[in-house]
């Protein structure tokens, strides 16, 4: 999955891509270096980020949706966003995927995808984007986290989305300290036990930086190792910035590791 931010303020591309244009050109060169998803954003979830109105959020993604589809992308488009308005305008539009780093913060988020027939993205976050770095403590993070998403995802199904459809997320970086990501990443598997396939999204972020004492630009190195351990521990999709880099790495993972159920997330889940 690749990321297409159209906002000011992302953490590391914040203002790159604003221009709907721009943003469609990204997508295209991402779809091209071997994406077979592109993540369209219209708000920034940084920590501290500013809330961004749905009006607004609308003038940013979807031209860039459109745009994408005009100019004959045929990757599946997914709209990341929390609010179930924006949601349904971006399916509407030609996206196929919602991808909710709120879990169904907005009541309404469910309806919207049981209606359009969308993939669902449930991801964890402790607190708000506002709230979430001051100070997160859990007594065993990856217990937390799955019950969580376990709740999320029955919430999901009662709604009515189909659960073939839901994918899990542990929200690396959302409400997390350093050792809490490594972990969640290290023990990803225990995830798998949900029976959806999981997403991860480590890329670029900032206890990379922490780690390597790279700034947000210059992380593709620890990203691509968080994204092979990732996958390695059972990760079906990887939410990325550098989509050739991280390409590159799974082709020659799989090399060594040899066939892997990242190529067939469905089917390795339900067996
Ligand atoms: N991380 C970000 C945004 N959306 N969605 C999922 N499912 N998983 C993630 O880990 C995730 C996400 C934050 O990264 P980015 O989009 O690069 O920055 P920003 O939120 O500042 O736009």
């Amino acid at each position: 999955m690749g990321i297409v931010n159209v906002t000011p303020d992302s953490f590391s591309d914040g203002g790159e891509f604003l221009d709907p244009e721009r943003a469609v050109e990204h997508g295209l060169q991402l779809a091209a270096d071997g994406a077979d998803v592109l993540d369209i954003g219209g708000e920034s979830t940084r920590p501290g980020a500013a809330e961004v109105s749905a009006e607004e959020e609308l003038r940013r993604v979807i031209p860039v949706i459109e745009g994408l589809i005009a100019a004959g992308c045929t990757k599946a488009i997914s709209i990341d966003t929390s609010k179930a308005a924006v949601a349904e305008r971006a399916l509407a539009a030609g996206a196929v995927i919602v991808n909710d780093v709120t879990a169904l913060g907005d009541a309404g988020m469910a309806g919207v995808c049981a209606r359009g027939s969308s993939s669902l993205i449930l991801m964890h976050m402790k607190g708000t984007p506002r709230t979430m770095q001051e100070d997160p403590t859990y007594d065993d993070v990856v217990a937390e986290v799955r019950e969580f998403l376990a709740a999320a995802l029955e919430r999901a199904v009662d709604d009515g989305v189909d659960e073939d459809r839901i994918w899990l997320d542990p929200g690396i970086g959302f409400g997390k300290t350093v050792e809490h990501n490594l972990e969640l990443i290290d023990r990803l598997g225990e995830l798998r036990s949900l029976g959806r396939p999981i997403v991860l999204g480590a890329s670029r972020k900032r206890f990379i930086g922490t780690l390597t004492g790279r700034e947000v630009g210059d992380r593709v190195g620890g990203t691509l190792a968080a994204n092979v351990i990732g996958v390695a521990r059972g990760a079906a999709m990887l939410r990325v910035h550098d989509v050739r880099e991280a390409r590159e790495a799974l082709d020659v993972a799989e090399a060594i590791l040899g066939t892997r159920e990242w190529r067939e997330p469905w089917t390795a889940v339900a067996s």
